[in-house]
């Protein structure tokens, strides 16, 4: 098999949902990491990436970046258990929760919640409770929409993880790290049930990983 190249860390969701996909598909795969933010505006990166993001990708001589159009190549281009389901009406609904979860998910939930916490702007490198505790809301609605969504079936979409239920895991991972998660995404037992039955998969286990105590990485 041509060299399989994923570049990134696992703390993008966007590049764990790449991971997840891999994994899932049974893809063997290299994970190029990252040392520093600023790896990924070289201009040797730029030449797989061009807008300068994680994660991007390579197989053989073909290079792609944009997480989903990776989970998507990897789900066609490679044996393996399908990631999207066949039906058309399923696969059209799996999209639009992908679609969903990477815009206004990740703009509540990761944006507005934990990276107020990994990147602190407030004052003295604090976290900014006003950004924080003013985008609660938005975050317990999403959740409930996502809970709802779950009602009655183990997966978002199908009777078997795809490529929307690699992105919600991602995030509700990381949202169940920070030190308030109870107060903004617990509660939520349809979405609990997801992501405890998520975690006992290998693929979760082999991209999974912690935010270091105190959470915060670093100040931008
Ligand atoms: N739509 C892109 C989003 C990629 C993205 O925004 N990645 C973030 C990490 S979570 C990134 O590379 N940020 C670095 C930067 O903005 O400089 C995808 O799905 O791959």
């Amino acid at each position: 098999m041509a060299n399989i190249v994923l570049h990134g860390l696992f703390i993008s969701p966007f590049v764990r949902a790449a991971g997840l996909a891999l994994h899932e598909k049974g893809v063997s795969y290299t994970l190029q990491g990252i040392k520093e933010f600023s790896d990924i505006k070289t201009p040797e990166y730029l030449k797989l990436h061009p807008f300068g993001r994680m994660p991007a990708f390579r197989h053989g001589e073909t290079v792609l970046f944009e997480s989903s159009a990776i989970c998507r190549y990897v789900d066609t281009a490679f044996d393996g258990p399908a990631l999207m389901p066949e039906d058309v009406v399923e696969a059209a609904r799996a999209e639009q929760w992908v679609s969903a979860i990477k815009h206004y998910l990740v703009e509540n939930l990761i944006y507005h919640y934990v990276m107020q916490y990994v990147f602190p702007k407030g004052p003295d490198g604090t976290p900014d409770r006003a950004v924080i505790d003013g985008g609660k809301d938005n975050v317990r609605r999403d959740c409930g929409i996502l809970d709802g969504a779950l009602e009655g079936r183990a997966w978002l979409v199908g009777e078997r993880p795809t490529i929307a239920d690699f992105y919600l895991v991602s995030l509700f991972h990381m949202a169940k790290q920070m030190p308030d998660a109870e107060d903004f995404v617990g509660g939520f037992a349809n979405l609990e049930r997801f992501y405890a039955a998520f975690a006992e998969r290998a693929s979760y286990q082999a991209t999974s990983f912690e935010f270091p105590p105190g959470i915060a990485i670093a100040a931008e």
